[in-house]
């Protein structure tokens, strides 16, 4: 079980091994590296001082000057923003499924872009959203993409959406989200120092079903990366650009 892989290629090859399945939980894209602005689509498209520039302002709150600066910057590179993001995901993508690991079951992350994934899953890699399949004896359930943020990820949507998906399942042994439920200790990151957004409906279908899980990730570096609710174990599988490694789910 992995999340948040943020093109962390090379570690993906080792993270399928000596396991009967690899379940994915979205953020394949790499945006922007907060450890080396030289990497990711704004690494690649802007150089690493910008873009280092940009990570600073949004950091701060000054989204408005962060946007104002990053315009200055696609107006001179004579080909639409979309053109140019969507070039870069589209490597991306290209790279990260040519070595996702089979039998795979992957959902989407808030940094992800799901129009593209057609394009790139292939034989043994089954995505799903606001979905159940059995695996073994269980049934897992999957709930895709971020809520609407002031950051402005690639795959945020509203609350009535992310509802219905999660409405979409009933009862499951394992719950799967990109996103956590809405808990505080498990939304807050520490590193960030802010909230990142968890979900009601996610929390509520606990209350509910009681599974024995609810795994996701989203939350890079949390204050808890597990907490309980009622007999459910909601777990935090781990940001696996920077651990490189799987969370291992024994069942
Ligand atoms: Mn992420």
């Amino acid at each position: 079980m992995i999340s948040d892989v943020h093109a962390r290629v090379e570690a993906l090859v080792e993270a399928g091994k000596d396991c009967d399945a690899l379940i994915c939980l979205g953020d394949l894209l790499l945006y922007t590296d907060y450890v080396d602005p030289g990497n990711g689509i704004m690494g690649t498209l802007f150089g690493a001082e910008l873009t280092a520039e940009f990570t600073r302002l949004r950091t701060a709150g000054h989204f408005d000057e962060a946007r104002a600066l990053a315009n200055k910057k696609w107006d001179s590179l004579g080909a639409t923003k979309e053109e140019l993001i969507n070039q870069e995901v589209a490597k991306q993508y290209e790279e990260i499924f040519s070595v996702m690991p089979i039998p795979s079951y992957l959902t989407y992350g808030n940094v992800d872009k799901p129009e593209f994934w057609k394009d790139y899953v292939k034989p043994g890699m089954t995505v799903l959203d606001g979905e159940v399949i059995k695996i073994g004896d269980l049934k897992f359930g999957f709930v895709g993409g971020g809520l609407q943020s002031v950051y402005r990820t690639p795959y945020e949507i509203s609350d009535e959406e992310f509802q219905s998906k999660v409405d979409a399942l009933g009862p499951v042994d394992v719950l799967c989200s990109h996103i956590p439920p809405l808990i505080p200790e498990i939304t807050y990151d520490v590193v960030a120092r802010r909230f990142e957004r968890g979900s009601q409906a996610l929390l509520d279908y606990i209350n509910k079903y009681q599974p024995r899980y609810s795994l996701f990730g989203h939350v890079h570096q949390p204050l808890a990366s597990r907490t309980r609710v009622g007999v459910t174990e909601c777990i935090n599988v781990g940001h696996f650009r920077s651990r490189k490694r799987p969370f291992v789910l024994d069942l």
